[in-house]
């Protein structure tokens, strides 16, 4: 039954990473997502992780990702270090794919952990400045010996307005963070279960924690900090009860993490408008480019 089920996982992984590579000729696991005004980049199986938010054409964000550690022996790890045994592009009728699953840790037997991400991006109207992303992260414990303690973190460094500086990034009430430039505000909400840490910070120091060799913990600094490379990020600190049987991932206890992050103009008074101009010369220059190889072509 496992190896039935996990054989099926692994062919149907190779069968989509081959089509992606015949269609693409490039990493099967870089994902865009397009909906409305915005566009979305995701590396599925590099610990860049996210690496793209593009709203009115502008790019809003340099890095998410997920990291993880099992008990409190360091040190953390990306969640594509589990292995990505597959993912699955969804659409919702209009162009482009607006939603993305990732698996990861299914067929992966050294740890008792598996993931799974959902990504939804949801656009606004051109020129609304506004768009939203829904994560949602079920974090699984396959093992039916005993529960799983793992450390869950979620690490983001948006570069608002598409300069690595911003204006300021607080969390507020332990579950929102908040990070503001120029007239752009964006706002993340986890509700449940709630993050057990948390940390403001300025780059790459949140970073360097989770890449170095040992054990770390958020710090708790909520902010709000000022004029930087700003980053925050979140930490669950999850006991996933055992599963039935090992072998029948129908059995695998899981908590689900599920947060929203939304980017809006900013209401507060204070803001200087984004300079549009910037993008405006890209996109022209984009189109230059795009008629003059249509002459060509
Ligand atoms: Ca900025
Ligand atoms: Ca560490
Ligand atoms: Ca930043």
């Amino acid at each position: 039954m496992l190896y039935s089920y996990l054989d099926r996982f692994v062919w149907i992984g190779v069968f989509i990473a081959a089509c992606s590579f015949a269609a693409t000729n490039a990493n099967a696991a870089a994902i865009t997502l397009n909906d409305g005004n915005s566009s979305a980049n995701i590396d599925l199986d590099n610990p860049a992780g996210q690496f793209g938010w593009t709203v009115d054409g502008t790019t809003q964000l340099f890095q998410q990702w997920f990291w993880y550690r099992i008990g409190d022996t360091g040190p953390e790890s990306t969640i594509d270090t589990l292995g990505l045994d597959l993912h699955k592009l969804v659409d919702h009728g209009d162009p482009g794919d607006e939603k993305v699953l990732a698996r990861y840790g299914y067929s992966h037997e050294a740890t008792d952990l598996a993931v799974d991400v959902t990504f939804t991006l949801t656009g606004g109207t051109t020129g609304s400045g506004a768009s939203d992303i829904l994560e949602t992260i079920e974090v699984f414990n396959k093992s039916d010996s005993g529960p799983l303690s793992v450390d869950f973190f979620e690490y983001v460094d948006l570069d608002l307005g598409g300069t690595p500086a911003d204006l300021s990034v607080e969390i507020s009430g332990g579950n929102t963070a908040i990070q503001t430039d120029f007239n752009l505000l964006v706002s993340e909400t986890s509700d449940v279960p709630l993050p057990d840490r948390w940390e403001v910070g300025v780059y790459p120091n949140t970073l360097t924690k989770l890449n170095d060799g040992d054990a770390d913990d958020l710090d708790m600094n909520a902010g709000p900090i000022l004029a930087q490379n700003l980053t925050w990020a979140f930490q669950w600190e999850l006991v996933i009860p055992a599963a039935g049987d090992s072998n029948d991932p129908d059995t695998w206890q899981s908590i689900i993490i599920s947060k929203d992050k939304v980017i809006n103009f900013d209401t507060t008074p204070g803001g200087d408008p984004i300079p549009v101009p910037a993008a405006g010369f890209a996109g022209m220059a984009l189109l230059a480019i795009t008629a003059a190889r249509r002459r060509n072509g």
